[in-house]
């Protein structure tokens, strides 16, 4: 169009947040489509939309009841996210074929299918615009949040620096699960230098899980008829860390099933 927009058509890899000095801010597990649940659980949690933001971790699509409504979502001024692997199945089916049969037909795409071509094309623009990593300044220092990991010998200035000329390392951000098999492992967890926390989702497990500086927050929102301690997982960061878990069988707030918080 012969204007100069250095970032119209090529997404910034990597966003910094500054911080939040009059509310709180919270990373949350993946998702999978169950909106219904995170509703519950802001509403819990009493979140001001003036005041309060949600960082993401990715993975808020596929498998779960209300996919469609992430382009909605992403739309909040409250809302920040990084893509998780499904976001990314979703842009490069696309092009390619056979992803987007893999995605439809095992990774939770189906929804994909229902979906006007207008709709479509709302989801891909607000998922194309995520960064793979994004930082946070609170009063705890700085909190990085990925979908998956950073490579164990790498800090996390130059992890973000290169993220945007190095597609292995996008794959690693969105795919690795290194730290968490070494915490499954029983295994020592390599801290990431330069951040206070590293927040990832990923990789479900039973409960919210900090091993050096990395807190693992997917506690599978989208497998309550698998896994009875199915959860959301709020990770509050700012201004204190504070862990708030939401059952995904039963509505929070609600007697033995309601919401689990404690401080970390
Ligand atoms: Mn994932």
């Amino acid at each position: 169009m012969g204007s100069i927009s250095v970032n119209s058509d090529k997404p910034a890899t990597f966003t910094r947040l500054p911080r939040n000095a009059s509310g709180r801010d919270f990373c949350m597990g993946d998702l999978h489509g169950m909106f219904p649940l995170l509703e519950q659980s802001l509403e819990s949690l009493d979140f001001d939309p003036s005041r309060d933001r949600l960082i993401s971790v990715g993975d808020l699509i596929d498998r779960g009841p209300e996919s469609p409504r992430v382009a909605e979502f992403l739309a909040h001024p409250w809302v920040y996210a990084v893509r998780g692997n499904h976001e990314q199945m979703l842009l490069d089916s696309g092009e390619d074929s056979a992803l987007a049969a893999d995605w439809v037909g095992g990774c939770g795409g189906e929804w994909w299918l229902a979906l006007p071509e207008s709709w479509r094309e709302r989801c891909r623009e607000a998922i194309a615009a995520l960064p793979y990593a994004l930082e946070i300044e609170t009063e705890c220092g700085l909190v990085g949040v990925v979908h998956a990991d950073v490579p164990e010998d790498l800090p996390w200035a130059d992890f973000v620096a290169d993220l945007a000329v190095d597609p292995a390392l996008r794959d690693h951000a969105l795919w690795a699960r290194s730290r968490i098999g070494c915490v499954r492992r029983g295994e020592a967890v390599l801290p990431v230098d330069g951040l206070e926390l590293l927040v990832c989702g990923h990789t479900p497990i039973g409960e919210p899980r900090q091993a050096g500086n990395v807190y693992f927050i997917d506690t599978g929102a989208v497998y309550a008829t698998r896994f009875q301690q199915a959860s959301l997982t709020l990770l509050q960061v700012q201004p204190e860390v504070v862990v708030h878990r939401f059952p995904a069988g039963a509505p929070p707030g609600l007697g033995s099933n309601g919401p689990v918080s404690r401080r970390s």
